[in-house]
């Protein structure tokens, strides 16, 4: 069986999406930094090596401040592969700081190594001597919903044992300013800024803007739910992850969505109503609730372990 080697989109207007809050954002962002000692930088360890915004490069760790990588939701991913895609990210992109982290787990080694490594890297740095401030500030910053509030807020109920402060959302695009500091650490004295997630305006590689949009930093209903699972679809038969065909009700694997999305649906048994061509009402089954079900597996890691850039 053969199945599609590359992902062509007919339309790249599914993966445009850069409303006038990322724009405000990003100024609002390079206004604050110059009070910023480090930045963290969050992305989804689902894709470690796609998907982030070139723009932080060039204006935002382009000026020398300590730089840490936080590859989040390694919970959903193939944790064997961890050690090699750091070397990997050292070698290839000269990011020397990289930690991955569950921001569910308080006990998440990543979690706890993140601010003593932050710490020593501003302690080290010249601006922070030069200025002999005795409190440091931190932006965290990263495309949509990868859980960069959700990673404040864990380190803010771990080390200051109070209750959550910036909202979490799972619709993409829930942090839409950028919010005031907030105390992560009393002794040593260290601030976060939480940021609205911030998308490359133009994304040009077809493939990129879809696994953006699989993990979720796209919303599911712009892009649109059937080529989304049509794109999982195309990733898991070319990859060999043939988890999901007994999940859907088949008897092998076919490269085809809508042979996927019907035989779930039928298994599922959701049901739309349809005005056929005599102007009958005829119920189908409903591909839609299948393909949000299908997508929602893969997010749950139903299908297992993923790391789409493999
Ligand atoms: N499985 C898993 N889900 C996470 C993790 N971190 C955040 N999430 C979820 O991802 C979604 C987006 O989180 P949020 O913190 O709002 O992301 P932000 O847009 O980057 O601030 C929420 O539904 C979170 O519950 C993680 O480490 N593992
Ligand atoms: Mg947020």
């Amino acid at each position: 069986m053969s199945f599609r080697e590359a992902y062509k989109l007919v339309t790249k207007q599914s993966i445009r999406w850069f409303p006038g809050h990322m724009g405000k954002g990003l100024k609002q962002m390079q206004q604050k930094l110059r009070s910023v000692d480090c930045i963290v930088e969050v992305h989804d360890a689902r894709i470690p090596f796609s998907g982030r915004n070139p723009e932080f490069q060039h204006t935002i760790s382009g000026g020398a401040k300590p730089h840490i990588l936080v590859l989040n939701k390694k919970d959903l991913t193939d944790i064997r592969e961890q050690r090699k895609i750091v070397k990997e990210l050292q070698d290839r992109e000269g990011i020397q700081h990289v930690l991955f982290t569950n921001s569910k787990n308080q006990q998440c080694n990543g979690i706890k190594r993140m601010l003593p490594l932050a710490h020593s890297l501003i302690s080290n740095s010249d601006r922070y001597n030069r200025t002999g401030l005795k409190e440091a500030s931190i932006m965290i910053i990263g495309v949509p919903n990868v859980g960069k509030s959700s990673l404040l807020n864990v380190l803010r109920n771990k080390n200051l044992r109070k209750k959550s402060a910036t909202q979490v959302g799972n619709i993409a695009g829930v942090t839409r300013s950028v919010m005031e500091r907030i105390k992560i650490s009393e002794d040593p004295l260290i601030y976060m800024i939480d940021t609205p997630g911030i998308l490359e305006p133009r994304i040009a590689d077809d493939e990129m803007g879809m696994k953006l949009a699989l993990v979720g930093c796209l919303p599911d209903h712009l892009v649109g739910e059937e080529l989304i699972a049509d794109y999982l679809l195309y990733w898991m038969n070319k990859n060999r992850r043939f988890e999901y065909v007994k999940e859907v009700g088949l008897e092998s694997a076919t490269d085809n969505i809508a042979e996927v999305l019907v035989s779930y649906a039928k298994g599922l048994g959701a049901e739309r109503k349809y005005k056929n061509l005599d102007g009958q009402i005829v119920n189908i089954p409903d591909v839609l609730v299948a393909a949000r079900k299908f997508i929602k597996n893969f997010r749950s890691g139903v299908f297992g372990g993923i790391n789409l850039d493999r």
